[in-house]
């Protein structure tokens, strides 16, 4: 292949305290986005959700193959097979597969095997990850296949938020009936299913702790 022919790139001018005023007010935004695991069954415009996955389509992945496809699902019948099929593993895992130590760590968020919000939310958003595409009879490989649909998938959640929606990323695992119940080509494996709708009126969360931006960012070189 050759190289792209290419084009400007500029973004618009703004002063520090106009950045820092922005960043400030993305942060407490961001502050304020949580894990919904109580979804009211409130519709969402088809038109939205499209907006906001074609907003997850401009991350960046490697080699540009943008390694990811998103199924949106609000057919009932569908939702309630998904359902199903993710308390069924689900029911293994939290009694057989994972070990005493993960069912510790996961204490604090109440979860279980039970998953009403897979019917109630209005969407089910499930990310694949592509690991290859055929296309004019040629194979082209995705490169970082799993960090570019992870950074999709944070613009989505991000996306959400911003736009007043709740979110969950939800793993019940292992994940392959999703491939079963939604059809794809074995070259796409199930990455994240993410219900997306409003909270229930009398949603709760968890009241647990993040680390601070000074426990996560360090300065160049770390102190002896
Ligand atoms: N998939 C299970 C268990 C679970 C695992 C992790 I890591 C979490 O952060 C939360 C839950 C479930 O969804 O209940």
């Amino acid at each position: 292949m050759v190289p792209a022919p290419t084009i400007p790139y500029k973004i618009p001018p703004s002063d520090d305290d106009t950045k820092r005023g922005c960043a400030d007010e993305l942060l407490r935004l961001m502050k304020t986005r949580r894990s919904c695991r109580f979804f009211s069954d409130r519709p969402v415009p088809r038109d939205l959700i499209q907006r906001l996955v074609a907003i997850a389509n401009t991350a960046p992945s490697g080699a540009n193959r943008q390694p990811w496809r998103f199924v949106a699902v609000d057919e009932p019948d569908l939702k309630r097979r998904i359902r199903e099929a993710a308390e069924e593993e689900e029911r293994i895992s939290y009694s057989e597969r994972m070990p005493a130590e993960w069912l510790e760590a996961l204490e604090p968020l109440g979860t279980d095997a039970h998953k009403p919000f897979l019917e109630i939310a209005p969407w089910l958003v499930v990310a694949f990850r592509i690991d290859w595409e055929i296309v004019e009879g040629r194979k082209y490989k995705s490169y970082y296949p799993i960090e570019s649909v992870g950074l999709a998938c944070g613009m989505f959640l991000m996306a959400c938020h911003q736009v007043g929606l709740a979110t969950l990323t939800h793993t019940p695992s292992p994940m392959r009936f999703l491939r079963k119940i939604l059809g794809g080509s074995e070259s796409e494996k199930p990455f994240l299913l993410i219900p997306v709708g409003y909270p229930a009126d009398d949603c709760t969360v968890p009241d647990i702790p993040k680390k601070t931006v000074e426990d996560v960012l360090q300065w160049n070189l770390a102190s002896p």
